[in-house]
C-alpha cells in the first residue's frame, strides 16, 4: 500500500511538472492584505497587546543549565528594503548575507553594506503580494565552485515553481532549468522554503494549497505534492522527487541543525496552535506531522490519518496568546553568544515575540521568551559562522547580538 501510494504522489509530482492543465487560482480580485502570513489588523493589534514578556524568563520546564541566560538584543544592519521574507548564506562566501525581497529580487549584504545591483531580478514572472511572491533562495552545497542556486516563487498563474540557476561574474545568472511546478488551488499556504539537507538533497515544503482546514484533505493524501515535505537529488541525472514527509499545513520555514543534521519544521496553524517538530537526522522516515487530522497536539478534524508514515507530535505548541503565525528559525551554533549555544530560535510574525528552547531526549526544554521583539517577524538567517539574523517585513534586517 505504501509502495503504490508514493507511486501515485511521484506520478501526481510528474504531471504536476509538466504544467499541461490549468490553474483553479481564488479569485485575485478577493486577495488578502499584504502580510505573508495570515495575520489580520485585529490579530495583530489583540497579540500585540499580550506580549509584555519578562526578560528571558523561562517560559516552559524549569532550566537546567547553569549558565545564566544571556540577555539578547537586535543589531540593525540594514533598512528600507522592499519587504524581505528570506535570508541566506552561500558557501565560500563568508562575508556575505543574501536577501531575498518579496516581489523577486534578492539582494547581498557583504560585510554589513547592502550591494547597489541585485544579484536576481526575475519580478517581471513573480505573483507577489499576501503568501505569494519570491519566497526563498538555497544555495547548492557546492556553490562555491559550481555556482549553482535555487529559488522557490509564486509565478504569474499563482502556481508555485523550483529553478535552477548559476550565477555568472560580472552577468546575470541564468536559468537553468526548472525543477518543480505545483499547481495552487488557493493564494494563500504557498509554504516556500527552500534548504539543503546533510544528505545533500534539496529539500521544499509545498504547504496544503490554501483556504482553510485543507478543504479539499490534501494534506494527508498521497497523491497530492501539497502539504508535503519533498526532496531531490540535484546532482543526479533523472531523478524525481521523493516524499520525505506529509500532513504539514504551511511549512513557512524549516530548517537543519548544522551540527547534528536534525530537521526542524515550524508548521504555521490554523485557528489555534502554532507548532514545531523535529525529525532527527537518523530517521529512516516516511513523517507523517498530522495536518489536517491534527492541529498542534489537538484533534481537528474526525479522521484517521493516513497510515504511511509514522505520525509525529511537535515538541513544542503555542496558542493565540502568544501569536498567530510562527517563523521558525534555527538552532545557534555560533560564537557570539556562547549561552545560546544549541539553542533553537524561533519567533511569531504576528506578535512578534521571540522564544528559544533546546532539545534534550526529543523533548522542548527551558523554553524562554526573550525580551527583544521583532513585528512582522519574516525570517531566520544564518551565516556560515553560525551567527543568526532576522528579517522583518517591514524592511530590516538584524544580527542577533548579546548586551
Ligand atoms: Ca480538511
Ligand atoms: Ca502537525
Amino acid at each position: 500500500m505504501r509502495l503504490l501510494a508514493l507511486a501515485l504522489a511521484l506520478a501526481s509530482l510528474a504531471l504536476a511538472a509538466c504544467g499541461s492543465s490549468s490553474p483553479e487560482t481564488g479569485d485575485p480580485a478577493g486577495a488578502e492584505p499584504a502580510a505573508i502570513h495570515e495575520a489580520t489588523p485585529t490579530e495583530q493589534a489583540a497579540t500585540t497587546a499580550s506580549t509584555a514578556a519578562a526578560d528571558d524568563a523561562p517560559t516552559g520546564e524549569a532550566p537546567t543549565e547553569t549558565a545564566a541566560p544571556t540577555k539578547l538584543r537586535l543589531v540593525e544592519i540594514v533598512s528600507g528594503l522592499d519587504s524581505p521574507v528570506q535570508l541566506a548564506a552561500a558557501p565560500g562566501e563568508p562575508e556575505r548575507l543574501y536577501v531575498v525581497e518579496q516581489a523577486g529580487r534578492i539582494l547581498v549584504l557583504e560585510g554589513g553594506e547592502l550591494l547597489p545591483t541585485a544579484f536576481l531580478d526575475i519580478e517581471d514572472r513573480v505573483a507577489s503580494g499576501g503568501e505569494q511572491g519570491l519566497l526563498s533562495v538555497a544555495f547548492h552545497p557546492g556553490y562555491a565552485t559550481n555556482r549553482l542556486f535555487y529559488v522557490n516563487y509564486t509565478d504569474e498563474r499563482g502556481d508555485t515553481r523550483v529553478a535552477e540557476y548559476e550565477a555568472a561574474p560580472g552577468a546575470e545568472p541564468v536559468e537553468r532549468r526548472q525543477l518543480l511546478l505545483v499547481e495552487q488551488p488557493y493564494e494563500n499556504h504557498n509554504g516556500g522554503q527552500l534548504a539543503f539537507g546533510p544528505d545533500g538533497l534539496l529539500y521544499v515544503g509545498t504547504g496544503d494549497g490554501g483556504a482553510g482546514g485543507d478543504p479539499e484533505n490534501r494534506a494527508q493524501d498521497l497523491a497530492s505534492p501539497l502539504g508535503k515535505l519533498l526532496t531531490l537529488d540535484v546532482d543526479r541525472a533523472g531523478a524525481e522527487w521523493a516524499l520525505a514527509g506529509y500532513g504539514l499545513r504551511n511549512p513557512w520555514r524549516f530548517s537543519f541543525d548544522r551540527e547534528t543534521g536534525d530537521l526542524w519544521i515550524a508548521d504555521v496553524g490554523q485557528d489555534a496552535w502554532e507548532e514545531i517538530n523535529v525529525t532527527p537526522r537518523s530517521s529512516p522516515g516516511l513523517e507523517n506531522y498530522g495536518w489536517d487530522a491534527y492541529e498542534g497536539l489537538a484533534p481537528f478534524e474526525d479522521k484517521a490519518p493516513d497510515a504511511s508514515g509514522k505520525l509525529v507530535w511537535p515538541i513544542h505548541v503555542y496558542g493565540r496568546e502568544d501569536g498567530c503565525s510562527i517563523t521558525g528559525g534555527f538552532v545557534y551554533r555560533g560564537a557570539a553568544i556562547p549561552t545560546a549555544s544549541g539553542r533553537y530560535f524561533f519567533g511569531d510574525y504576528c506578535s512578534g515575540r521571540i522564544w528559544s528552547l533546546r532539545l534534550e531526549s526529543g523533548e522542548a526544554k527551558d523554553v524562554r521568551g526573550h525580551s527583544i521583539e521583532l513585528k512582522d517577524l519574516t525570517s531566520f538567517g544564518e551565516g556560515l559562522d553560525g551567527e543568526l539574523y532576522l528579517a522583518s517585513q517591514d524592511g530590516s534586517v538584524y544580527r542577533l547580538a548579546s548586551e
